[in-house]
């Protein structure tokens, strides 16, 4: 579906959201580019709404003239499941930034879809969101939603699904629906909610949602500990998930990225030992201290309490997804696998790429407790889909998924059947038909 927006639909649009509000050319041009610079559309518009009613009466337009729209949130995607790839129109949700009071009863809060991560966080000084991601001053909760957005804090959380209480969404024919009391007990049909998590804007365009908040956890500390390779890492962690009943987060890298980041952002290497591999502990509450202490024993550690120094801790971690764009446009795969399979992958996906592509570059890292590597890759041959291809089959192998947490995208849709059965895939047809008849939205994401 690429009709050609007219001037007569592109006016009808502007008296919407108001003209200020439809950037086309130049000022379109950073909604059509993602910030890894790998996946770069072209659009032409971006409509802006400012509330709910705005966003259902411009997919109204939009589907009535046959439009594809993409939406956006804070444009921090890595699949390019938010950028007009094929020159759809760009609807930005950024606008949609009401925040409501933090219900302290039901610990709740109903945030707009352009309500930054950050935001939520920061609503009250005793809760807090349970989803922590490296960009949440940018993601927004709608992106979040529309991705399940995982992060540095599942092991104890979950994904943004578990945090998700309700939605407002809009269906590409303009029709609102609205579910937002936030029951915690609700079984009146279907829970399209948690279906729209994770649909990567094909099913609805989320305006609202309502988000269950968690007790800010109290007295936090960071270790970050060196460790000789990645099976003591796994092994660490694991044992960390039972005798660190405070933890919040088990996140590793190694020395590959840990030397680039030194290198090209100005990090310092870590005065307790240079090492194959590192991993970041991250606990909270009574005990958390001690815990910790005792887990990490005579291992070389940096142990941090205050708030500088556990940020400083974590940015070792945090800086990692930038380390691959100092080498060039990276490739970023991000996969799981079972437990008893995460040693194998961590410590062969680099081989897999290099048979591939032997001049390639491999910075993995990610989340250990969750079977989730991160696996970014500088190309040095064309990134025809080698590299994608060696590493989602290597998963496959280990009844893992291509995707643990950024979707399926522009980027895997080619490998999907590594990893969803044919019949699955067809009911995925039937409920996006189901949602959006028209193929209105996203029409390039997820099988059709
Ligand atoms: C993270 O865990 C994010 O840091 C980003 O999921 C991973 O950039 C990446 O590949
Ligand atoms: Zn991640």
């Amino acid at each position: 579906m690429e009709t050609e927006l007219s001037s007569g639909t592109l006016r009808s649009l502007a008296d919407v959201v108001g003209q200020q509000h439809v950037l086309t050319g130049e000022a379109a041009a950073g909604f059509a580019v993602d910030w890894t610079g790998r996946f770069q559309g072209h659009t032409p518009a971006v409509l802006r709404p400012r509330d709910t009613e705005q966003v259902a009466a411009v997919l109204a337009l939009c589907t009535a003239a046959g439009l594809a729209v993409v939406p956006q949130g804070g444009n921090t995607g890595l699949v390019g499941g938010g950028v007009p790839l094929h020159g759809e129109v760009v609807l930005s949700l950024a606008r949609l930034d009401d925040l409501s009071e933090v219900d302290t009863g039901a610990r709740q809060v109903t945030a707009g879809a352009g309500v930054t991560l950050q935001r939520v966080a920061d609503a009250h000084p005793d809760l807090d969101l349970g989803i922590l991601i490296a960009s949440r001053a940018s993601a927004t909760v709608g992106g979040a939603v529309a991705t399940n957005a995982g992060g540095l804090r599942v092991l104890r959380y979950g994904p943004m699904r578990s945090q998700l209480r309700g939605v407002e969404a809009v269906l590409s024919d303009g029709t609102v629906v609205s579910h937002l009391s936030g029951l915690v007990k609700d079984n009146t049909g279907y829970d399209y909610p948690s279906l729209l998590a994770g649909s990567e804007g094909t099913l609805a365009v989320i305006t609202r949602a309502r988000l269950q908040l968690v007790a800010r956890p109290g007295d936090p500390v960071t270790a970050l500990v060196a460790l000789g390779g990645l099976g003591e890492v796994h092994d660490l962690a694991r044992r960390a998930l039972t005798a660190v009943p405070g933890l919040l987060s088990a996140e590793y890298f190694t020395r590959d990225g840990l030397d680039i980041l030194i290198q090209h952002a100005g990090l310092r290497p870590p005065a307790f030992g240079h090492a194959p591999a590192y991993l970041l502990l991250d606990a909270a509450g009574p005990g958390a201290l001690d815990d910790l202490g005792d887990l990490i024993g005579e291992l070389p550690a940096a142990v941090g309490q205050a708030p500088a120094e556990r940020a400083r801790l974590w940015a070792y971690r945090e800086r990692h997804p930038e380390a691959a764009g100092f080498l060039g446009v990276p490739i970023k795969l991000d996969v799981s696998v079972p437990a008893d399979q995460w040693v194998r992958l961590a410590s062969t996906v680099a081989a897999v790429v290099a048979a591939a592509d032997p001049g390639a570059s491999v910075i993995t890292y990610g989340h250990v407790a969750d079977g989730n590597v991160h696996v970014n890759i500088v190309p040095a041959t064309a990134a025809d889909g080698r590299h994608e291809d060696a590493v989602l089959r290597l998963v496959a192998s280990l009844g893992g998924s291509i995707s643990a947490e950024h979707g399926i995208g522009a980027l895997k849709g080619r490998w999907l059947d590594l990893a969803r059965s044919r019949a699955e895939r067809d009911l995925f047809a039937r409920i996006r038909s189901a949602f959006d008849p028209a193929g209105t939205l996203n029409p390039a994401i997820l099988p059709r």
